[in-house]
């Protein structure tokens, strides 16, 4: 299936034009960065001036920049350009340092934002004619403001609800016919299971599309909200460091997400050495803006993991597909010795018939040994079962868990409805360690 393209010119640009565009754009926003005491500081401790840029393969060369950098220079020092020239900030969800990194824009950057998140939108099947729910959070979080902006440039009429009062939602997807629902993948599946308790299914509600984002989610949740919403759900990635959603996004095809080359140049890279890997390894993604002028970024460590996709898409899309990311390396969990990352639990979990996509993971020290439980909801169905199927249920869960991923934890069945519901993103580790 393939939808409309909302910018052909650039979104299907050959390779050779929008490398040529990258190279131009990169070298003028090197030379603006320069100005600023920050990154001037840095390319000279690096020996770089703008003019060594001479190539794309050049940008190797200059320095990362870090979320630690966003916070040394809170609020306004990584700004490029006068405070009277920025509209608007937007800032991190601060889940992993508890602080905000804050992103300005000006009028310039506002519209092009909106340019990226039309894509993504028309990319993910809405157009003029659809009833859009912005269910992601408004506020500081990109997620709201910038799909509200993206939509309504397509002329989608949008219902601004932001997260939060599900059954509201609930009320509002049935008497406005909505027909795109937009929030975090967990937060889909708390209206899904709303739903359910209120005895409302799939063909009471008009939702054609799904446009999620903000966290990792495995491709079981995908499965399960398609089938639970009677939607077709698309993933889309970014940060508000860089921009917000808008830098990368699936297609109908829903095999990568198209990174939006003309305005973010991305490279994977080994987190520990900081050199690029060969195309197609999984690493760190690292990308770096072209076309912002409050903010500029150059090579932001993003943290988060995944790989560039071999190969063209049906779809027409020139731009190169990054994968549905598997984890922040923040997220990773070390249990003893075995790298894991909570996605790839999930994917285990939900393939188990009787389980619910509900769960946590408890993380506790015996001794010096690290322990790793897992809480999973399981279906009203078995939780009043007998006993031994109970067990029997734990134990194919232990057991899928060792020989797939090699990790041991224990299994711990707990009752439908009894874990923390979320309406961002979710928070799956507890680390009691
Ligand atoms: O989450 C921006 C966003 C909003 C993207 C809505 C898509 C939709 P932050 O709050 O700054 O910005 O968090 C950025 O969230 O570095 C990833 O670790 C994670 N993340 C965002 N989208 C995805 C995704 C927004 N599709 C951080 N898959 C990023 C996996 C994601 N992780």
């Amino acid at each position: 299936m393939n939808g409309m393209i909302w910018d052909p010119r650039w979104e299907q640009a050959d390779r050779g034009t929008l490398e040529g565009h990258q190279l131009e754009l990169l070298r003028e926003q090197v030379k603006r960065c320069f100005a600023l005491p920050y990154y001037r500081r840095k390319m000279q401790d690096a020996g770089l001036s703008p003019c060594d840029i001479k190539s794309l393969d050049d940008l190797r060369l200059l320095p990362f920049t870090t979320k630690k950098d966003f916070m040394d220079n809170y609020p306004f020092g990584m700004f490029a350009v006068p405070l009277n020239e920025v509209v608007r900030v937007q800032g991190s969800s601060g889940t992993t340092t508890g602080k905000s990194s804050i992103a300005g824009y000006t009028r310039n950057d506002i519209s092009t934002w909106s340019n990226l998140c039309a894509r993504l939108a028309t990319a993910a099947g809405v157009g003029s004619q659809d009833i859009a729910q912005v269910s992601f959070g408004y506020g500081l979080f990109t997620g709201g403001f910038g799909l509200h902006g993206g939509l309504e440039r397509i002329g989608a009429l949008v219902i601004p609800l932001s997260s939060g009062n599900t059954a509201r939602q609930i009320k509002f997807m049935m008497d406005m016919k909505s027909t795109a629902l937009i929030s975090t993948p967990t937060y889909a599946l708390r209206i899904a299971e709303i739903m359910k308790e209120q005895g409302i299914s799939s063909k009471d509600l008009f939702l054609k599309w799904g446009l999620f984002g903000g966290e990792p989610w495995s491709e079981a949740i995908r499965q399960q909200i398609d089938a639970q919403l009677g939607l077709i759900a698309t993933d889309n990635y970014g940060m508000s460091e860089v921009m917000g959603p808008g830098v990368s996004y699936e297609c109908l095809q829903r095999n990568g997400m198209h990174v939006a080359e003309d305005h973010f140049i991305i490279e994977i890279i080994n987190p520990e050495t900081g050199e690029t890997v060969p195309e197609g390894e999984v690493g760190e993604v690292v990308l770096t803006t072209t076309t912002k002028e409050a903010v500029p970024v150059i090579r932001y460590r993003t943290r988060d993991l995944s790989r560039i996709l071999p190969g063209k898409c049906p779809c027409g899309r020139s731009h190169r597909r990054m994968e549905k990311v598997r984890g922040r390396s923040d997220d990773m969990l070390i249990i003893r010795g075995v790298n894991v990352f909570p996605t790839q639990i999930e994917g285990i979990l939900l393939s188990i018939e009787h389980t619910e996509p509900h769960y946590q993971i408890v993380l506790t020290k015996r001794g010096a040994l690290d322990v790793m439980e897992i809480q999973v909801e399981v279906t009203e169905e078995i939780f009043h079962d007998e006993m031994r199927r109970l067990k029997q249920l734990e134990e194919e869960i232990r057991y899928r868990l060792k020989n797939e991923l090699n990790v041991e934890c224990q299994v711990k069945l707990v009752e439908p409805r009894s874990l923390q519901r979320f309406e961002g993103k979710a928070r799956r580790v507890v680390d009691n360690r």
